[in-house]
C-alpha cells in the first residue's frame, strides 16, 4: 500500500495537524466530543451544521443503520447562535463551522456570528431532505455562487460541501469556485430510502434520507475525480472513507485532505487507525499522489 509523510497541511486557508478531518454530523454537537476527536487524532473537525434559528429536526426515527452504511434525516437539528458559546472551548484549534440558511444573506449573518472564533466555515449547500436548505438551493448554481461569495468576501476561509444529487456536479463546484471558495468538498449524502416490510411504511420518520458510509465510497470517488478535472480549488474527499487505502484512493481522484463520518460511528478511534497506516516518515509526499490517477 502507498504511504504518505506525515505533517500539517493547509487546505483552503484551513491549517491542519493533517490529512484526516471528522466530517460534519458526527459528534458534532459538542464542544467536548469535537474536542475529543482532536484528542483522538483527527487532524480538524467540522461541527454539526448551524443554522440562523433553531431546529428540533425532523420527526424520527432519524437514523437506520444499514450492512453498509447509515441512512439518516435528522433534519437539521441545531440550536442556532448558542452554539457559538458552545465551541468557545476550543479556539485556535482547528474546528470548522458547518453553516447553512436559505439565501446569501442568511449565509452571510450566521457566518458573522462565529466570525474570529473558528479556522473556517463549510457552507452545507447539500443536505439532501431540507426544505429550503441545503441541496434545495444547492443544486442551483447562481444561488451556490451568492451564498459562497456572501461567506467567503469575509476573508474566512470558506470550504463548499456539495451534493452529489445532481446530474453535473463540476457545475456546481465551479459556481463555488467562482464565488471565492477555498476549498470543495465532495460528498454529502445520496438522497435514499428503504422501506419496512414488515410495516408497510418508510423506515424513517421523514420518507427520505441520506445515505452515508461505505455504499457511497464509489460515488465519492467519481465526484472527486470529476471535480478535479473542472476546477482549480483543492477537494476534501468524504464519503464512506474507512481505511488508509481508501485516503490514498481518493488522493488519487485528487482530493488534498478528506473527511471521515459513518466510519467513527463503529471505531471512536478510526482517527489513529488510519494514521497508523497511512503514514511513515520515509512515506511519498502528498503531491506525488494527489491526482495522480488522471492521466
Ligand atoms: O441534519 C441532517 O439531517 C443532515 C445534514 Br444537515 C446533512 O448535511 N446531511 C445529512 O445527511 N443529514
Amino acid at each position: 500500500m502507498v504511504v504518505i509523510r506525515p505533517g500539517p497541511v493547509t487546505v483552503g486557508g484551513v491549517a491542519l495537524k493533517n490529512h484526516l478531518v471528522l466530517a460534519a454530523g458526527v459528534l458534532g454537537t459538542t464542544g467536548a466530543s469535537l474536542s475529543r476527536m482532536l484528542s483522538l487524532g483527527a487532524g480538524g473537525v467540522v461541527t454539526k451544521s448551524v443554522g440562523p434559528v433553531p431546529k428540533d429536526g425532523h420527526p424520527g426515527p432519524c437514523v437506520a443503520v444499514l450492512d453498509d452504511g447509515l441512512l439518516n434525516a435528522m433534519g437539521l437539528p441545531n440550536p442556532s447562535k448558542d452554539f457559538v458559546e458552545e465551541i468557545a472551548p476550543l479556539a485556535g484549534k482547528p474546528v470548522v463551522a458547518s453553516i447553512f440558511g436559505t439565501n446569501p444573506e442568511e449565509f452571510a449573518a450566521v457566518a458573522g456570528w462565529f466570525t474570529g472564533r473558528v479556522a473556517g466555515f463549510e457552507l452545507n449547500l447539500s443536505c439532501p431532505h431540507a426544505e429550503g436548505y441545503g441541496a434545495a438551493i444547492g443544486t442551483d448554481p447562481k444561488l451556490v455562487e451568492a451564498c459562497t461569495r456572501a461567506v467567503s468576501s469575509t476573508g474566512i476561509p470558506t470550504w463548499v460541501k456539495l451534493t452529489p444529487n445532481v446530474t453535473d456536479i463540476t457545475a456546481i463546484g465551479k459556481a463555488a469556485e467562482r464565488g471565492g471558495a477555498g476549498a470543495i468538498v465532495a460528498i454529502n449524502t445520496v438522497k435514499a430510502m428503504r422501506i419496512s416490510t414488515g410495516l408497510r411504511r418508510p423506515v424513517l420518520g421523514n420518507r427520505y434520507g441520506g445515505l452515508s458510509g461505505t455504499a457511497i465510497f464509489p460515488v465519492g470517488v467519481r465526484c472527486v475525480y470529476e471535480l478535479y478535472e473542472a476546477c482549480k480549488i483543492p477537494i476534501i474527499g468524504c464519503g464512506g472513507i474507512v481505511s488508509a487505502d481508501n485516503v490514498v484512493e481518493m488522493m488519487m481522484a485528487g482530493a488534498r485532505a478528506v473527511e471521515i463520518g459513518s466510519a467513527v460511528s463503529d471505531n471512536i478511534r478510526i482517527f489513529e487507525t488510519i494514521s497508523a497506516e497511512l503514514y511513515a516518515k520515509d512515506g511519498c509526499g502528498v503531491e506525488e499522489i494527489i491526482g495522480c490517477a488522471h492521466g
